[in-house]
């Protein structure tokens, strides 16, 4: 094992020196297409300015026989167009596949320098990190690239949810990582057979009640994803990198869409992943606080001075913790108005 002090030198000789702290960059919503469907990537000019990141996709959901169509038609893309300040992100193959290293090879050597994230599937444990890590060091390195690519892993095996912490501490490299419940689900043998979202079967029932305990008994579906969302989150903040909510399949259910990202928001992760143009609104809805609370967090900070001691405000005792649960929500609205005119405007009314 390295020594701590040498966690944050470059792996390669000529590699930039890696990032010591993760830069926040609003990522409401990460943009799936396939960079070989060309009808998808013409749509690519337009879709960029309405969403923060915009990945391409050359892992699941693209053919076996269309790899390299995705791994070229997405240096095409990265070249031919300017995204402004939206980031580039690209999912590469798992590392168990035969494409995963040409997708390296390629993408660092080709377009290493607009690429802001590489998103890795299926990732095990930190000895997949040191892999990416270091391969991407080596390229870098090679090409030239100024300034060093981060990671995200996607959380979607059982091994993987039992690593989690030293996943998100693998390398200064870990910008973040993302719930992938479909894999997930099937790793760990579950029943559910779709992407995201509840299962009508997984629920709690109320006791018996009534004169002989015949009356209907009321049922309340549970959150099948809770657990796993909750640790993930933990496992980021304690070590300073971004969770993300992932897929949600049922593109046409946007009400059921909504409230799995915006139990993801509560919950403290940044942003989900949008598969179709219609989740890209929602995203961006959830994911960025409501002016109201905007507002409400603001009073409490300017109530709360230097942020100790306790205040009541509207009949709520204020303290310390209030203020710093405040604070996030002020800094997360900062940073999306920058971004985000309209929602400069909506803050500051
Ligand atoms: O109006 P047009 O015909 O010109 O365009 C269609 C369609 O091409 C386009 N569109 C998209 N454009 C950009 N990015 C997208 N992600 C995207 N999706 C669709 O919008 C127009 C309307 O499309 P539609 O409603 O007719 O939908 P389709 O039947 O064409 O496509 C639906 C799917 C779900 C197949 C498509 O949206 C898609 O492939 N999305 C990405 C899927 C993906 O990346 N999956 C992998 C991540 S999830 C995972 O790994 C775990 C399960
Ligand atoms: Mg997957």
């Amino acid at each position: 094992m390295r020594s701590p002090k040498d966690f944050f030198r470059p792996l390669a000789v000529g590699a930039p020196a890696p990032v010591r702290e993760v830069p926040f960059r609003p990522s409401r919503m990460i943009h799936f297409f396939d960079p070989g469907n060309e009808k998808m990537a013409a749509k690519v000019p337009d879709i960029a300015p309405t969403v923060d990141v915009l990945l391409g996709n050359l892992e699941d959901a693209v053919a076996a026989d269309r790899k390299e169509a995705a791994r070229s038609g997405l240096v095409k893309v990265a070249k031919a167009t300017d995204l402004g300040d939206t980031q580039l992100w690209t999912r590469i193959n798992s590392l168990d596949s035969p494409w995963a290293l040409d997708d390296l090879l390629t993408l660092v050597t080709e377009i290493g320098d607009k690429l802001d994230v590489i998103m890795v599937p299926k990732v095990e444990g930190a000895e997949d990190i040191h892999y990416v890590d270091r391969l991407l060091a080596q390229l870098e390195a090679k090409a030239g690239i100024q300034r060093p690519i981060l990671v995200h892993a996607i959380l979607e095996t059982a091994t993987g949810v039992a690593n989690v912490e030293e996943i998100a501490g693998a390398s200064p490299r870990m910008q973040g990582i993302s719930l992938g419940p479909a894999d997930l689900a099937a790793s760990r043998r579950m029943k559910t057979t779709r992407v995201g979202g509840g299962h009508p079967g997984y629920l709690v029932r109320e006791d018996p009640h009534g004169a002989d305990g015949s009356a209907p008994r009321a049922t309340f579906q549970q959150d099948l994803w809770h657990y796993t969302l909750a640790r993930m989150v933990d496992a980021c903040a304690a070590h300073g990198i971004l969770p993300y909510y992932g897929p949600f399949g049922d593109i046409k259910d946007t009400t059921a869409c909504e409230d799995q990202f915006r139990n993801a928001f509560l919950l403290g992760c940044v942003g989900a992943w949008s598969l179709h143009p219609v989740q890209i609104a929602i995203a961006k809805r959830v994911f960025s606080p409501s002016p109201a609370d905007v507002a409400w967090a603001r009073k409490v900070i300017d109530a709360m001075g230097d942020g100790t001691g306790a205040v009541m405000i509207d009949g709520k005792m204020q303290d310390d913790a209030t203020y710093k649960q405040c604070q996030v929500v002020a800094q997360l609205a900062d940073a999306l108005a920058a971004r985000d005119p309209e929602l400069r405007d909506a803050y500051a009314a």
